[in-house]
């Protein structure tokens, strides 16, 4: 039974329809969108509400992302011994191909696709997907010589044993408080990436206890000086950042196009997976520095009078704004910041707390900006604002020539938008109305 009738539960469909095996699909609201796109594959297969009754009897749940292991109706399935699973554990036993596996609260987009850029350029039938968009099933096929696979902990929380020829959980930080009850439920999930796998890149300077595999290769990567010449650390040499692997320096954060250090720890990520996976060095050092970054994170959408502003509509969560807001500082308490939204229940204080001597004024809009609003209060100034147009107007009063304008919500978007993509393209198109 497939449950989640979104991306993942059609290609489960589209999985179990190409192999013959019979099975059901469950969605309590499906997209009037998808429903055709199901039809094509199988006419006739039955599509109900999600329901505990029918699931009981299930010989095997297959459960999309969006849908929580906690519903009443998995929950009564999981109690009555149904094996319940998800698209990304099924791969990982069909894949025939090395599988690179990226997760972590932040930058796993934009590490994913940095190693894929990477690996594109030293060999043929790479495939990437995963949380980034593409379902991981969709991947298999003829010619794949190596997958990299974004995943979310929604995803990880099914997968038992993901085969990996390398794993990383690039960081840590508490997000989705919504549907995990504690910040240790939603590491674990994120964890879960290391069980069998072959090679670990660990974050040092990650505060948690991960269970590896007894032989497993282990490479750390982290800020400063690394212990031993196969790990990677970040060496500041007069202000600049730079990727060093043990005492080689491989490149210098003034040379990529990510901006914002944070961005320099992702490129030193891709560049240690993709070590692992093989890739020559080298190669990967002249590629690096032409990746141009992902729309939506940290993007550079203009200089207006001597002002810079940043689009990061994907920081969804506190610790993504933290980083932007820390990686664009350039000690001078520049920044002028534009955020709000969906709180998620997010504690703001820590927040509040990185942008105290960075923010010389932050513009607070959406559902959550109370909350935003008491943490920030006596720290730093700030305007409460009724729409992001409105907190551009306010963010543009407050700036001066040498000033960061950086929209980095710290929120889910859906209170005033369809999403952090739509959410960021109203930003760039706003920018530009008002300077152009
Ligand atoms: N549904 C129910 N009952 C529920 C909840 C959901 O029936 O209680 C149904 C909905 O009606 C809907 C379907 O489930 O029809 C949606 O399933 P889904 O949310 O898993 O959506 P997919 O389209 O399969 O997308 C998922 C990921 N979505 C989530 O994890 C929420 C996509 O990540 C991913 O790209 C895709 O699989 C392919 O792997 C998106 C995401 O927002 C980008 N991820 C989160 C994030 O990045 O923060 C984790």
């Amino acid at each position: 039974m497939v449950v989640g009738l979104g991306e993942t539960g059609l290609s489960c469909a589209r999985y179990f329809a190409q192999q013959g095996m019979a099975f059901v699909v469950m969605d309590d609201n499906p997209s009037p969108g998808l429903l055709p796109r199901l039809r094509e594959l199988t006419p006739h297969t039955f599509i109900s509400p999600i329901d505990a009754g029918v699931l009981k009897g299930a010989r095997e749940v297959v459960v999309s992302p969006g849908v929580p292991l906690s519903a009443p109706a998995l929950r009564d399935a999981a109690s009555h011994h149904v094996p319940i699973t998800g698209d990304v554990a099924i791969f990982g036993k069909l894949a025939d191909a090395p599988i690179a596996a990226i997760t972590g609260s932040n930058g796993k987009t934009t590490v994913t696709s940095l190693l894929f850029h990477l690996a594109n350029s030293q060999m043929k039938g790479v495939r990437c997907g995963g949380n980034i968009g593409t379902p991981c099933l969709d991947l298999l096929g003829p010619g794949a010589s190596l997958y990299i696979l974004e995943l979310s902990s929604y995803q990880l929380e099914t997968v038992d044993s993901l085969p990996a020829e390398v794993a990383v959980v690039l960081n840590l930080a508490p997000d989705h408080m919504d549907r995990y009850p504690s910040v240790g439920d939603y590491y674990g999930a994120k964890a879960g990436i290391y069980h069998h796998c072959r090679k670990a890149l660990i974050n040092r300077d990650i505060d948690w206890d991960f269970q590896l595999p007894a032989d497993v290769e282990i490479t750390t990567f982290g800020m400063g000086q690394p212990a031993t010449e196969s790990d990677y650390g970040l060496i500041d040499r007069g202000g600049v950042p730079v990727i060093v692997r043990g005492t080689t320096d491989l490149v210098s954060g003034a040379d990529l196009r990510l901006h914002g250090r944070h961005n320099v720890l992702n490129a030193m990520s891709a560049l240690a997976m993709g070590a692992a996976l093989g890739l020559v060095m080298d190669r990967m050092v002249e590629d690096v520095v032409t990746f141009e970054g992902l729309p939506h994170r940290c993007e550079r959408v203009g200089d207006f009078d001597g002002i810079s502003y940043y689009n990061d509509s994907k920081a969804t969560n506190v610790a993504a704004t933290i980083s932007a807001v820390q990686g664009l500082d350039n000690g001078t308490g520049n920044l002028v910041l534009i955020l709000g939204g969906l709180g998620k229940n997010a504690d703001f204080s820590e927040l509040a707390d990185a942008l105290r001597g960075r923010v010389k004024h932050a513009a607070v809009f959406g559902r959550d900006q109370r909350s935003i609003a008491v943490a920030l209060d006596s720290i730093i100034p700030f305007t409460i604002c009724r729409t992001l147009a409105e907190s551009l107007t306010v963010a543009d009063q407050h700036a001066v020539r040498g000033d960061v304008v950086l929209f980095s919500p710290a929120c889910a978007s859906q209170d005033m938008f369809r999403d952090y993509l739509a959410r960021g393209d109203a930003f760039r198109s706003l920018v530009k109305a008002a300077h152009s």
